[in-house]
């Protein structure tokens, strides 16, 4: 096992990748931007490193400065957490180079990943359903007119290069679909640095389910079910839950074990999540792979037992999978809301400043992950994330309603949150019944 760990990120997920390292007697390093230098990961972590200013591109993602950190400290493994350089192929590739284990996919597992016409080409490979769409990148108008007569309007276009919601658009007219395109590629190339975009018949009001898996070095893979990420605004997932409150076991083990069969096609290590939609008649269709830890691993963590940052920390490694998947069982309900420091009535725009009361709540199937505390500053170079409030209860009403109880309980003075936002959304018909989609913020809340 490693001796010492660097974490490269900050935030919740910082204090969440040392609070597993000093379970397994790991040292940990924190590195830090200006802009954090009082923050909670530095001063819970064993050593801390000054790594540039505020602005991301000249620390967080500085991946010279990071290797340095990780070598004056001897380092001998990074946990990159989510977002910055978790994946970023070139990174993970550089730590090996220097001698340093990356917590996460191997580079060329990443580099497959970032690819998505490559990963669902792999995915349709190995008997996984995708989306009927291009197999290739779009070139000519004849090839877009012959896919569009295939697939029927409406579709959308998306950047191979892209994910999460990025680089993507809807087209519903066959008149304007060409200057989409050419725009669709000139923003792709731009933001990823290639050019390349696909088309895929478009799902009309989706759930969006995702599959966690686990990997050791030894080819074995496990699932361990999913979960429901459909109440989002704008990309920006606000509730999820796990289970899939309309998936049967039947599906779970299905989906699942097809999502294993993909992990082990792209020869995946690690932790990461296969994307799926859920159209309204119940069929699945494959988006996108994610190699890393995701925000939401904590409901997993819930209804599983297993904690899944440590797992990642003893997979890199080099351990094998303790667990088969006839180990692994689901117990209850978790849910997971982000309280993010934005204000729901206007726009969710953000509200950045200083917390002058803070409680966090606690009690029985209660678990908060976060850095806020009473003075804490809110730096508004990064995202708007302050905490996450995870619950666990044996039914969906019951972790609904133990939700309810905790965000009532929880005191975030001197900045506009999600709290309210989420409380509506509890109390909401249609989330009751557990019918989501990704357009029920809009339809539903009419935000
Ligand atoms: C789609 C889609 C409908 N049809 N693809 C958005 C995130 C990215 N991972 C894929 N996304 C979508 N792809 C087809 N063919 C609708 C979405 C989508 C979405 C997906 C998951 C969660 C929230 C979403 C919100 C809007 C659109």
């Amino acid at each position: 096992m490693f001796r010492k760990v660097l974490v490269a990120n900050r935030g919740e997920i910082a204090v969440r990748i040392i609070r597993a390292c000093h379970e397994l007697d790991i040292s940990t390093v924190a590195v830090y931007s200006e802009a954090d230098r009082e923050s909670l990961h530095v001063h819970m972590a064993d050593e801390a490193v000054c790594i540039g200013p505020a602005v991301p591109a000249r620390s967080y993602l500085n991946i010279p400065a990071l290797i340095s950190a990780a070598k004056v400290t001897a380092s001998e493994a990074i946990h990159p957490g989510y977002g910055f350089l978790a994946e970023n192929a070139y990174f993970a590739k550089m730590c090996t180079t220097y001698g340093i284990t990356f917590i996460g996919p191997t580079s060329r597992t990443i580099e497959l990943a970032g690819n998505k016409i490559e990963a669902r080409h792999i995915a349709s490979q190995v008997g996984v359903p995708v989306i009927p769409g291009t197999e290739f990148p779009l070139v000519d108008e004849y090839q877009v007119k012959e896919a569009v007569k295939q697939l029927g309007l409406p579709v959308i276009i998306k950047a191979s290069a892209g994910g999460g919601g990025r680089g993507m658009r809807v087209v519903h007219t066959s008149e304007e679909i060409m200057d989409i395109v050419a725009r669709a590629q000139t923003e792709a190339e731009n933001a990823f640095g290639r050019k390349d975009v696909y088309l895929e018949k478009y799902i009309e009001e989706p759930r969006h389910i995702e599959f966690q898996l686990l990997a050791d070095s030894f080819g074995q893979v496990i699932h361990l079910g999913e979960r429901d990420c459909s109440v989002q605004r704008r990309h920006q997932k606000l509730i999820e839950e796990a289970p899939c409150p309309v998936l049967t076991s039947e599906m779970r083990q299905e989906i699942g074990e097809l999502s294993v069969k993909l992990g082990k096609a792209i020869n995946l290590r690690s932790a990461a999540t296969v994307e799926y939609l859920m159209d309204k008649t119940g069929n699945f269709y494959f988006i996108e792979i994610n190699p890393r830890i995701q925000v939401e691993h904590g409901i997993t963590e819930f209804v599983t037992g297993i904690d899944l940052v440590r797992e990642q920390i003893r997979l890199a490694a080099g351990e094998r999978l303790e667990l088969k998947q006839e180990d692994i069982s689901w117990v209850g309900c978790a849910m997971e809301c982000r309280i993010n420091a934005e204000d729901p009535d206007h726009d969710f725009r953000p509200s950045p400043g200083s917390l002058k009361n803070y409680l966090a709540p606690g009690g029985p199937g209660v678990r908060v992950d976060s850095v806020a505390c009473p003075g804490y500053n809110i730096p508004f170079h990064y995202d708007s994330m302050i905490a996450k409030v995870i619950v666990h209860a044996r039914t969906r009403p019951e972790a609904i309603n133990r939700m309810k109880r905790s965000l009532k309980e929880m005191v975030v003075d001197g900045v506009k949150t999600t709290i309210p936002f989420h409380l509506r959304v509890l109390s909401n018909a249609f989330f009751i019944q557990g019918e989501v989609n990704t357009n029920f913020v809009q339809r539903r809340l009419g935000e």
